[in-house]
């Protein structure tokens, strides 16, 4: 037996519909062998509307879990949560002194329902020591504006702007989230690969079990790039594989409804278009 090994460096949901939790649900799902380094561990407070609390581990926990986990040899691999600019700066350095080329950066920078921004200073430790890095970077709308510097997208022409910017800042591929954020009657998402432009939609789900979704999605990239699929078709099959987790999402408790990780496989995907604009 040998499988392929993906990485993610990302927190810890208790919740366990987000974050490495749901990265490694999605790596399994992929057929890949999943490890995790924990950056963070965020916790939700039932006895306060499920508020958030995010735990940053010691730098050297970090670094030894890095340690570990590159000297098996890592196909490819993801970020997640990275909570501050040590942390960043941290991960970006191991990442590059890695050598690991499947590299997808998703740079969280809020939770759903959480509107700050974890701490402000790390949108430019992103753009330093992690955009370098990425093969593929997958922001929504609020991450791709904030890095792009230009504010929240609102419109297709809006994204392609923000787009070509964060391929300016150096990842070589983009994939911008626009999902039911954007005014449209699908849910559409534009993956920019330096040179064209193309629009991934699928149908919009009147849904509010969502939860896990971007983590999902990178994660599925991530592990379709270990198995060696190309990055038009690694973005294609993981917007096939989310869009199924959406339909098929659950209620966990009254807080809370994750994606169904497991669900392409089991139920199917619906119908994802993939156009160059
Ligand atoms: O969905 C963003 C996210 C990423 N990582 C962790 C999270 C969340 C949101 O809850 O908890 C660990």
């Amino acid at each position: 037996m040998s499988l392929k090994k993906t990485l993610t460096i990302a927190g810890s949901d208790a919740s366990g519909g987000a974050g490495l939790e749901a990265d490694l649900k999605a790596f399994e799902e992929h057929n890949t062998y999943g490890m995790a380094a924990v950056t963070v561990i965020a916790t939700m407070d039932p006895d306060n509307n499920w508020a958030h609390g995010v735990h940053t581990l010691p730098i050297d926990v970090l670094k030894a879990q890095l340690k570990t986990a590159f000297s098996t040899g890592i196909d490819a691999l993801k970020t997640g949560m990275l909570s501050t600019e040590e942390v960043i700066q941290t991960t970006g350095e191991a990442i590059k002194a890695s050598g690991v080329q499947n590299v997808v950066i998703d740079p969280v920078m809020v939770c759903k329902g959480e509107d700050e921004v974890l701490n402000p200073g790390t949108v430019d430790a992103m753009i330093t020591y992690l955009l370098p890095n990425a093969l593929v970077t997958t922001p929504n709308l609020f991450e791709a504006g904030q890095l792009a510097g230009t504010g929240t997208p609102k419109t297709i022409d809006e994204l392609k702007v923000a787009a070509e910017k964060i391929i300016a800042l150096g990842a070589k591929n983009v994939v911008i989230k626009g999902g039911r954020a954007l005014q449209t009657d699908k849910a559409v998402d534009l993956f920019y690969d330096g040179s064209d432009f193309y629009l991934l939609e699928t149908e919009k789900v009147d849904t509010l079990y969502n939860h896990g979704a971007g983590c999902t999605f990178a994660a599925s990239i991530t592990a379709n790039l270990a198995n060696g699929l190309s990055v038009k078709d690694a973005i294609f099959e993981a917007k096939e594989f989310v869009a199924a987790g959406i339909k098929h999402g659950w209620k966990l408790n009254e807080f809370v409804g994750p994606v169904y990780h497991g669900a392409k496989p089991r139920l199917g995907a619906p119908e994802v278009t993939i156009e160059k604009i």
